[in-house]
C-alpha cells in the first residue's frame, strides 16, 4: 500500500501536420480572426436542424446516428486561432497563490477554447515565446486521419517548436463533443500549456443550455521541470497536487482565491462538457442534490445513462446533461478521490465549484454539505454503449506474445545516479526531439532505435487486439492517439492492490469475459493496478501513433509505446515534408542550447 502510494507519482505528449485527404476550405472561406481571444460565438455556421428540443437532428443528412469515422459534413468554414506561448516567473493565478513557473497560451489559464462545429478545419497559428524550451501542442482525442504530421507529438510526428518559431496545425473536426489540448515537451503542460475545444454536433438527448466546457485540473505550486527532476531518483513518486481548479480557479488553504461559479437556469436542462485535464489526479465528480446524465464519453456519444457521480482518468471527458430542477439556491460540485491514493491525491480538502442557479445569492456559499460517493477504486466504467456501434469479430484476436505487453518499473543507473522508469514490454520510451519517427520515414530509415519503442501493425483495415498487462499495483490512464479504442475486457478493481492473482491475461479463463458487440470504446481508459486490460482498433489511419500513459510524470519516466501503423501508406497519405522548416529550426536552436533532454521528452 505504501509502496504503491509512493509510487504513483511517476506520468505523456504528441503533436501535428496537413490533411491530404480532405479538402481544405478556400481562402473566401476564412473567417477573420486576428484577435487573440477568439470570439465566443462561432459567427459563421450551416443553417442547422438541431433544436433545444431535438438535438439528434444536426444538419441535412447528419444527425446522431451518422458514422461519423465514414462521413461529416464539408461546412467549407476554418476556425482560425492564433497562440502565443508566453513564460512567466512567480505568475499569481488560478488560486491566488504564487506559481513559481507559468507557460501560458496568450497570457491565460486554461488557454484559448477552441470552438467549431463538426465537419470544420481549425487552422492554429502557434508561436513559441519561451525563453529556452521547446514546445509542441496535441489535440487530445482528434482522430487526424489521414493527418499524423498534425498530431503534436514532439519526437513523434514533429521536432519540437524552437524559441522564437511558428507552425501551423491543421486538422478537421471530424467528430464532435468536448476535448483538449496540450503541450507534450516533457512535463511542461503542469506549467499550464492547457486548453479545452468543444466541437458542436448533435446530442443523444435534449436539452436548453449549453454551459460549455468545464476543465477540471490539478494544480502545482512549483516548476514542472524541477518537479520532474525530483521525481527521477526512486522511488520517484508522484507528489500530491497542491490543489485543484475548476475552469481555472479556486479557493486556496488560506482562504484566498475564489470558487469557480457556474450560472444554472431554473427548470431548463443544462449540457455541461467535464473534462479532466489533470497532470496526474484522477477524481469522482458530483452535485449536490442533483444527477448527472451522460451522453457522450471521449468524443463517442453514449446511450444516455443517469448517474450520481462520475469517476473520471486523466484526459477523460463526460458531457452531460443536469436538470436545475432542486429548489432555487447554491449547490456544491465536488471532487472526491479514491481512498487508496493509488490514483491521485491533493493537498487541498475537499475541492469544489459551486452551482448557482438564477435568483440565488452571488456570494452566499452553499449549505447542504452533500454525501461523498461512492469510493471510485480508480476504475473506469465499461458499460457505455456508443450510438455509433463497433463490433470485432471474436475469431480475429488471437492472443499472442507478439500482442502482449507489460508495464512495470525499473530503476537503473543514469548518468551516475539511480533512476525511475517505466518500461512497456521492458524498455521505457526515450526519443530523440529532432529525430522524430516521421522524420526518418522521410529519410527511407526504418531502422528505429529500441528505445522508440515501435510496435509495427502492417495490415490495413484489420481489427488490432492488444493485451496490455500491469505488473504493478500503480493504475495507469492509458490514451490512444489517431483512434479510439474498443476496451473489450479488464479485470475488475480488487480490494487489496498488492493482489497479484490478477496480472496475466489467461485466454483459456478469461476470453469468455471479453465484449466484442459494440463494447465501451474511448481514448483514454484505465489500466488497473496489477490487472490487465484487452483493447482493439482498426488499423485505418496510417502513421505513428503514441499509446502511453496520460500521467505527465509517468510517460516522462518512459510509460509509451508507438504503433507504427501501415507504414508502407505513410508517404502517400501524410505529407512528411511538413516536418520542415520545424525540424531544421529545432536542430539549430538546440545545438547551441544549455537545456537538454533529461527524461523520455514526451508527456501526457
Ligand atoms: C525548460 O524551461 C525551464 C524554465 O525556463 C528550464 O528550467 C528547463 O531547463 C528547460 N528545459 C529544456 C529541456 O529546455
Ligand atoms: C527570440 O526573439 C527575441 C526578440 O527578437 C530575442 O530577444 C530572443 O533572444 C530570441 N530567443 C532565442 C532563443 O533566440
Ligand atoms: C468556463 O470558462 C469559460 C471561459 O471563461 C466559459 O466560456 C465557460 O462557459 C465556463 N464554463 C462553465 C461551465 O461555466
Ligand atoms: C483526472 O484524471 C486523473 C488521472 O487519471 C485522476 O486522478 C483524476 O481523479 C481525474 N479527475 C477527475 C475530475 O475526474
Ligand atoms: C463538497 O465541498 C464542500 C466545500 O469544500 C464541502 O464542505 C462538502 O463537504 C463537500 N461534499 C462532498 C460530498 O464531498
Ligand atoms: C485477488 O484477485 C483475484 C482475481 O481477480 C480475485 O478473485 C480475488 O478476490 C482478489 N482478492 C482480493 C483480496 O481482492
Ligand atoms: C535517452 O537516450 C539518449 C541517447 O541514447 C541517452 O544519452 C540518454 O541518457 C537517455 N536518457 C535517459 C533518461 O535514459
Ligand atoms: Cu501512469
Amino acid at each position: 500500500m505504501r509502496t504503491a502510494h509512493l509510487l504513483q507519482g511517476l506520468g505523456c505528449l504528441l503533436f501535428s501536420g496537413l490533411a491530404a485527404a480532405v479538402p481544405l476550405a478556400t481562402e473566401e472561406d476564412l473567417i477573420p480572426r486576428t484577435d487573440l481571444a477568439p470570439r465566443a460565438e462561432l459567427t459563421k455556421r450551416a443553417p442547422t436542424c438541431n433544436t433545444p428540443t431535438n438535438r439528434a437532428c444536426w444538419t441535412s443528412g447528419f444527425n446522431i446516428n451518422t458514422d461519423y469515422e465514414a462521413n461529416f459534413p464539408a461546412t467549407g468554414v476554418v476556425r482560425n486561432y492564433n497562440f502565443v506561448i508566453t513564460e512567466h516567473d512567480n505568475w499569481v493565478g488560478g488560486d491566488g497563490v504564487v506559481k513559481k513557473k507559468a507557460m501560458l497560451i496568450n497570457g491565460q489559464f486554461p488557454g484559448p477554447t477552441i470552438k467549431a462545429d463538426w465537419g470544420d478545419t481549425i487552422r492554429v497559428t502557434v508561436t513559441n515565446k519561451l525563453r529556452v524550451n521547446g514546445t509542441s501542442l496535441h489535440w487530445h482525442g482528434i482522430r487526424m486521419h489521414n493527418n499524423n504530421v498534425n498530431d503534436g507529438a514532439n519526437g513523434i510526428t514533429e521536432c519540437p517548436l524552437a524559441p522564437n518559431a511558428t507552425k501551423v496545425y491543421t486538422f478537421r473536426a471530424e467528430q464532435y463533443g468536448s476535448s483538449w489540448y496540450h503541450s507534450h515537451f516533457s512535463s511542461q503542460y503542469a506549467n499550464g500549456i492547457v486548453g479545452t475545444i468543444q466541437i458542436n454536433g448533435p446530442a443523444s438527448l435534449p436539452y436548453d443550455e449549453d454551459l460549455g466546457v468545464f476543465p477540471i485540473t490539478d494544480w502545482y505550486y512549483g516548476a514542472a521541470d524541477e518537479i520532474q527532476h525530483s521525481l527521477i531518483p526512486p522511488p520517484g513518486a508522484a507528489p500530491p497536487s497542491d490543489n485543484v481548479l475548476f475552469n481555472g480557479s479556486h479557493v486556496n488553504a488560506n482562504g484566498g482565491g475564489k470558487y469557480a461559479r457556474v450560472k444554472l437556469k431554473p427548470g431548463k436542462r443544462h449540457r455541461l462538457r467535464i473534462i479532466n485535464t489533470s497532470v496526474d489526479n484522477t477524481f469522482t465528480v458530483s452535485l449536490v442534490n442533483h444527477q448527472m446524465t451522460v451522453i457522450q464519453s471521449d468524443f463517442v456519444p453514449v446511450n444516455a445513462f443517469t448517474a450520481q457521480s462520475l469517476f473520471l482518468a486523466v484526459g477523460q471527458r463526460y458531457d452531460v446533461t443536469i436538470d436545475a430542477s432542486a429548489a432555487v439556491g447554491n449547490y456544491w460540485f465536488n471532487v472526491t478521490f479514491a481512498s487508496s491514493g493509488l490514483c491521485g491525491v491533493s493537498r487541498i480538502n475537499k475541492p469544489a465549484a459551486i452551482f448557482q442557479y438564477e435568483g440565488a445569492s452571488s456570494t452566499a456559499l452553499p449549505t447542504i454539505p452533500g454525501t461523498p460517493p461512492p469510493d471510485s477504486k480508480c476504475e473506469d466504467t465499461t458499460s457505455l454503449v456508443p450510438i455509433v456501434s463497433r463490433s470485432a469479430p471474436s475469431s480475429a484476436f488471437i492472443a499472442t506474445p507478439a500482442n502482449d505487453i507489460d508495464v512495470n518499473l525499473a530503476v537503473e543507473t543514469w548518468e551516475g545516479q539511480q533512476r525511475v522508469y517505466w518500461k512497456v514490454k521492458g524498455q521505457d520510451m526515450n526519443i530523440t526531439w529532432d529525430e522524430p519517427t516521421l522524420e526518418y520515414l522521410a529519410k527511407g530509415n526504418m531502422n528505429f532505435p529500441p528505445r522508440y519503442n515501435v510496435f509495427q501493425v502492417p495490415q490495413a483495415n484489420v481489427w488490432s487486439f492488444w493485451v496490455v498487462e500491469n505488473l504493478l499495483g500503480v493504475p495507469h490512464p492509458m490514451h490512444l492517439h489517431g483512434h479510439d479504442f474498443l476496451i473489450l475486457g479488464r479485470t475488475p478493481a480488487v480490494a487489496d492492490p498488492f493482489n497479484i492473482t490478477a496480472r496475466r491475461y489467461n485466454d483459456a479463463t478469461d476470453r469468455s469475459k471479453l465484449n466484442f458487440n459494440n463494447p465501451t470504446r474511448r481514448d483514454v481508459t484505465m489500466l488497473p493496478g496489477n490487472g490487465w486490460i484487452v483493447v482493439a482498433f482498426r488499423s485505418d489511419n496510417p502513421g505513428a501513433w503514441l499509446f502511453h500513459c496520460h500521467i505527465a510524470w509517468h510517460v516522462s519516466q518512459g510509460l509509451s509505446i508507438q504503433f507504427l501503423e501501415r507504414v508502407q501508406d505513410i508517404p502517400q497519405t501524410v505529407p512528411l515534408n511538413a516536418i520542415e522548416p520545424t525540424c531544421s529550426q529545432w536542430t539549430s536552436y538546440y545545438n547551441s542550447s544549455p537545456y537538454k533532454q533529461f527524461d523520455s521528452g514526451l508527456k501526457a
